[in-house]
């Protein structure tokens, strides 16, 4: 089945902001090629295949020493791209799974072994279907025992009624792209100072400020972005990552410019300290403790 969502671009500009030593991207995704890897039956788009070399050719060019390599929806469950990607880069990847509550310890343990820390779980209802929250409990408690923690997807308008949930969780837990704010209504909208209230009153929620062409409504360079993702490194300068999103699956607005991504970081996190600490040294302590 043909991708049903624009390519990624094979050309990204060389980024001006230099990333420090170690740097590490910290949510990118690879697919396929679906003549190895097919992609799930329930998936809900089709991507274009974004192989394992493509992705590491392009942590090179950017400046970046590391990549956590996330499960994306369309490949459901099935792991095998995600994991013969670590197998292969070694070191230089970590990753995110996705399972199901009766995934065992041994199947885990493979994935350990290959580089996975964390399992995500999405509540993003136009990328999947409703899982129970008590299987997300059973299982967070399994991969606890590896050590891994959890990543979570969801919608600004869940987060309340997610709050119940995310305090049950004893691990670390991670939110993708910023919790995903309205950014028409500007930073001091009361979804957004909920958001900020709740990782100030849980010192285990950390959160990527990454997803800045999936949020702007104003597109390149991402004016509207750069307010949200900078309140965040500013006010949880320990608890936050970043991340291309490479390879932008499911964008039909438009195809971001890698290197233009790249030059956000020193507009979202303007010193040096807090450039180190978002790029290196949380990714480090989280993913390769
Ligand atoms: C992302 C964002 C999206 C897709 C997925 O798992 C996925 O399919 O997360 C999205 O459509 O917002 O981080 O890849």
């Amino acid at each position: 089945m043909d991708a049903d969502y624009l390519p990624f671009l094979p050309n990204p500009s060389r980024p001006r902001f230099v990333p420090p030593p170690g740097a590490v991207d910290a949510h990118c995704h690879v697919f396929g090629p679906a003549t190895r890897f097919p992609y799930a039956a329930e998936r809900k788009y089709t991507p274009c295949d974004a192989p394992k070399e493509t992705l590491f050719a392009l942590r090179d060019f950017l400046g970046f020493e590391r990549n956590v390599i996330v499960q994306a929806t369309c490949h459901g469950r099935d792991n095998a791209a995600l994991v013969d990607a670590l197998t292969a880069a070694g070191e230089q990847a970590h990753g995110v799974a996705a399972v199901g509550p009766s995934i065992g310890d041994e199947d885990l343990a493979v994935m350990h072994r290959a580089g996975v820390r964390a399992v995500r779980f999405n509540f993003v209802r136009r990328l999947v279907d409703t899982t129970p929250k008590e299987a997300f409990v059973a299982i967070a408690e399994k991969v606890a025992r590896f050590g891994w923690h959890v990543v979570v997807y969801f919608e600004a308008e869940d987060l309340e009624d997610l709050a119940p949930f995310l305090r049950r969780l004893a691990t670390t837990i991670v939110v993708d792209h910023m919790g995903r704010p309205d950014v028409s209504k500007g930073v001091d909208d009361t979804l957004f100072r909920r958001f900020v209230a709740v990782l100030a009153d849980h010192d285990n929620i950390w959160v990527k400020v990454s997803g800045a062409e999936r949020l702007t409504l104003a597109g390149p360079d991402y004016d509207d972005v750069v307010p949200f993702a900078r309140t965040l490194v500013e006010t949880f300068p320990d608890r936050v990552l970043w991340g291309t999103d490479w390879p932008h699956p499911n964008m039909k607005s438009h195809m971001p410019d890698d290197g233009a991504l790249v030059d956000l970081i020193p507009r979202i996190a303007v010193d040096p300290a807090n450039q180190r600490a978002l790029l290196v040294d949380n990714p480090m302590r989280l993913y390769w403790p």
